[in-house]
């Protein structure tokens, strides 16, 4: 049945539904199945995703074509479609009136991701009015209050040298701490890894403590502030309430050097905003494992990883993981910077769309995957700024000398790259950078051919 007389109109003009501010925007890359026309497809993927279904129903009234989610532009050639969802379509909370994460996706990105006339539809951009944003939580805490806890400018207060505790399971308590403590002895930053939690040989009761124990021992002996971003990701609402409560408890004088990590992804919009609201003094970490199912290049539904972040901004991630555009393990590219942009700036013009956010705090780029050293230079040249949380776990772990050496090397390789230097030059006067060449040789060869005979007498 083809609804493009309901759910279609293309004279409406994008310029004028911004300026209305009432509807949220939504552009996809979108392929109707064969036998489907273009605009018949949309428009059925339009009546999917607000108030329609595969047939007319006797009970619809004037009122409910007001709230119509309507295709306002096509374009076959490029698979573009472009889709005005009235604000009033939203859940609302019963509590606060707030808007919710969760009935934006199960709109915009629910039911019409498996229709049995659509091949595929992938969201890569989507425009929120004033309205939404003043509607949505956004973050509680974001990087200025780290920089402020570690002694830095809290405007540019510059890079946050990172690590994950590796390996990524398998570490009992003891060991776990000693690794906390080596890496503090250089870094500022340790997050949990995305799965680890409460595992039968690590319990978070015994683990905890002596996590502190070694901050507060790296604290005495480098007499610097140090970070813990500690997982409390959990299905259970109130197993992640507890586990927050014993944490900030164990930390006590210094709760607030520990931020919240949350999978929130595999866990949900839900499981974020159980943090963001339960725990609004604490940095939220948003980390985004599994995400690439659905935002990889190679996945044609779902949505991209710049949805993802534009999406956590809004939602209240103090932080979230942007992906390394290119330089580390993980897939990506270096116009991947967009997603950096988009969750730090007050307004940016995305692929579709211009976003202001209206001073709504913003949520830190977090670098993380397969990131060393001698990756980052390229990295922060490419980005143009350091105002990132790094967390390179292979990178410090792996470096040949001791954890403490690989955090010391990450920042060299961060002063390198402000000073304009060369890195081999660099590399002479710094020897943790440099050490960083041998522990890592295979991306030395690639990143900086011909080191081993001009660091030859530096390492
Ligand atoms: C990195 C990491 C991160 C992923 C996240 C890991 O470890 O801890 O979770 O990189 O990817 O488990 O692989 P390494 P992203 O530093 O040892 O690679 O930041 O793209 O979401
Ligand atoms: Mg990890």
């Amino acid at each position: 049945m083809d609804q493009s007389n309901r759910y279609a109109d293309l004279s409406l003009n994008e310029e004028d539904l911004i300026k209305g501010g009432k509807h949220i925007l939504c552009a996809y890359k979108m392929k109707p199945k064969a036998g489907t026309g273009y605009l018949a497809g949309a428009a059925h993927f339009a009546a999917e995703s607000s108030t329609g279904t595969n047939v007319e129903v006797s009970t619809t009234d004037e009122f409910t074509k007001g709230v119509d989610a309507l295709v306002y532009y096509i374009d076959e050639a490029s698979e573009e479609m472009r889709i005005a969802y009235p604000l009033d379509l939203f859940d609302r909370n019963i509590t606060d009136g707030r808007m919710m994460m969760v009935s934006f996706l199960t709109l915009t990105i629910g039911n019409n991701q498996g229709m049995g006339d659509i091949e595929y539809a992938k969201m890569y951009d989507f425009y929120v009015p004033r309205r939404a944003v003043e509607l949505f939580d956004g973050p509680a805490k974001d990087i200025a209050d780290l920089w402020r806890i570690l002694g830095r400018p809290v405007v540019d207060g510059g890079y946050i040298a990172g690590t994950i505790i590796k390996p990524k399971l398998g570490l009992r308590p003891e060991p776990f701490a000693k690794a906390a403590y080596e890496f503090w002895l250089g870094g500022d930053f340790i997050k949990n890894d995305e799965p680890q939690g409460n595992q039968v040989f690590s319990p978070l009761r015994k683990t905890i403590p002596l996590v502190y124990d070694a901050m507060k021992r790296a604290m005495d002996e480098t007499g610097e502030a140090k970070l813990f971003s500690a997982n409390i990701t959990a299905d259970d609402h109130n197993e992640m309430i507890a586990r927050g409560e014993f944490i900030l408890s164990t930390f006590g004088p210094d709760a607030d050097k520990v931020a919240f990590l949350v999978d929130g992804y595999v866990g949900g919009p839900g499981m974020i905003t159980t943090a963001r609201r339960w725990f609004p003094n604490q940095y939220l970490h948003y980390h985004r494992a599994g995400h690439g199912a659905i935002t990889s290049p190679s996945a044609k539904r779902g949505y991209t990883a710049y949805v993802l972040a534009k999406m956590a901004r809004l939602q209240g991630a103090s932080g979230i993981h942007v992906g390394t555009m290119g330089y580390g393990k993980m897939e990506g590219a270096k116009d991947d910077r967009a997603i950096a942009y988009i969750i730090e700036r007050d307004e940016y013009q995305g692929p579709a769309y211009n976003q202001k956010w209206y001073g709504m705090k913003p949520t830190t780029p977090i670098i993380s995957g397969g990131m060393n050293a001698l990756r980052l230079p390229g990295f922060f040249e490419n980005l143009g700024h350091g105002n990132v949380i790094n967390t390179a776990g292979g990178g410090s772990y792996g470096h040949i000398d001791s954890p403490a050496a690989g955090a010391k090397s990450l920042r060299q390789a961060y002063e390198c790259w402000k000073a304009g230097a060369d890195p081999i030059e660099w590399a002479k006067q710094h020897r943790e950078f440099a050490r960083a060449f041998d522990s890592f040789p295979q991306d030395a060869d690639k990143l900086y051919p011909g080191w081993r005979d001009k660091l030859s007498t530096h390492r």
